[in-house]
């Protein structure tokens, strides 16, 4: 279902490369986000053109709307959304936790929006309060019926600021929960033979031991690749990067690592440089919709006034659609007017960014150069805008 190869490696870095049944994924890799099944603003053409080739889905978003067994009906997530390429599905755990929060249950009055168990959790829909229940079991079977390439384990992902008694109680549950996620896989694939790869996620917040502890548990249930959750909620960039650079080497190497839910350009780079192979992150995608665009000098915020007369691009050196085309004059114009195209074309251009900048550290670690890569971009971001 997945055949993972190590091309080369450059101190830590992996330069590495995903077969799946859905195309071939040069690692490190950038996955859009595709929430709801959708990467916001593009087409499936637009996604390839940019050379993505592997996007992620949510289970908890396509089980609430329009519900994983229609999408079944309909010929599973790559028909459905007419997409060719790889689809990686998360596991809904994190999902419920962090929407749970904010969520529509709140003011309905439900006693707690989320309520874990053993068995598993309990929460209610951010969209009409409904109630529902995602077990590991259930969460396997959801993400088999959207027909992903690669499905994630069920976890919970506390605060990072959660003390460390709560942090032992949630990994040893993620921990059973992660056993019967593979029971579960291994089930369907008894029944309907090889159809996706499970990855197993540890946890463990910044403790070290507790991280360790959990990578080698999962490591001995020999699954096809293993992610780090856990990073990115709530700590600061110095602890996460540290607590990468501890961890990911901990990782089996001959598969593929991959951190979730991260993170901004400088984080990618400290994640390759730690040996990570996968990335997810709605950084790009969202702020692009806000008007912020990542540059080869740093950030650009397209609706300040200084911009109004602008005719460069929004990045001199950026070769996407959006700087081969408009004027930054024009982009501003389009944002402040709230033109639909303004999220387009600065969604084209931040997913350009992130792709290429994985396209250039591929090479970079292919040629053994990666840390002065790394040095020279961060200083060259460092240069705030313009
Ligand atoms: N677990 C899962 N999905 C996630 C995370 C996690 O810990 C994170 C944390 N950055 C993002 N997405 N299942
Ligand atoms: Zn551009």
């Amino acid at each position: 279902m997945i055949r993972f190869q190590l091309l080369a490696e450059d101190a830590a870095a992996r330069r590495g490369r995903l077969e799946t049944a859905h195309g071939t994924i040069e690692t490190p890799v950038f996955m859009p986000v595709g929430t709801a099944a959708t990467v916001k603003t593009l087409e499936p053409r637009d996604l390839q053109a940019l050379g993505a080739g592997i996007v992620l889905a949510n289970t908890y978003h396509l089980y609430l709307r329009p519900g994983h067994e229609r999408i079944q009906r309909l010929g599973r997530l790559h028909r459905f959304m007419s997409w060719p390429g790889a689809v990686l599905t998360d596991s809904g755990g994190f999902q419920v936790f962090s929407l749970g929060e904010k969520g529509a249950g709140r003011e309905r009055g439900g006693p707690g929006l989320v309520e874990i168990a053993e068995e598993g959790v309990t929460f209610r829909s951010h969209l009409d309060g409904s109630r529902h229940f995602l077990s590991p079991e259930r969460a396997i079977e959801v993400q088999e019926a959207l027909g992903a390439d690669v499905i994630m384990a069920f976890d919970e992902c506390p605060p990072a600021l959660a003390d460390r008694a709560y942090h032992e109680l949630s990994l040893a549950r993620t921990q059973r929960w992660l056993v019967r996620c593979r029971e579960a896989w291994r089930e369907i694939e008894a029944r309907e033979g090889p159809r996706c790869a499970l990855f197993g996620i540890a946890q463990g917040g910044l403790f070290g031991d507790l991280r360790a502890r959990a990578i080698e548990e999962a490591a001995a249930l020999d699954l096809p690749g293993y992610a780090l959750g856990g990073y990115a909620v709530g700590e600061t960039p110095a602890e996460m990067w540290d607590g990468v650079a501890r961890d990911a080497p901990r990782l089996p190497r001959e598969k593929p690592r991959y951190l979730m839910g991260v993170g901004t350009p400088e984080d990618l780079l400290a994640g390759i440089a730690a040996g990570v192979d996968l990335f997810d992150c709605v950084l790009p995608t969202r702020t692009a919709r806000n008007g912020l665009l990542f540059t080869s000098r740093g950030k650009l915020v397209i609706r300040n006034a200084r911009y109004a007369d602008d005719e460069r691009p929004a990045d001199p050196e950026c070769g996407c659609y959006a700087c081969r085309t408009f004027t930054r004059a024009y982009l501003r114009h389009l944002f402040k007017a709230g033109e639909i195209l303004a999220l387009r074309a600065n969604t084209l251009h931040n997913l350009h960014f992130y792709l290429s900048l994985m396209a250039d550290a591929r090479r970079a670690i292919e040629e053994g150069r990666f840390a002065a890569f790394r040095a020279e971009r961060l200083a060259a971001w460092r240069a705030d805008g313009d």
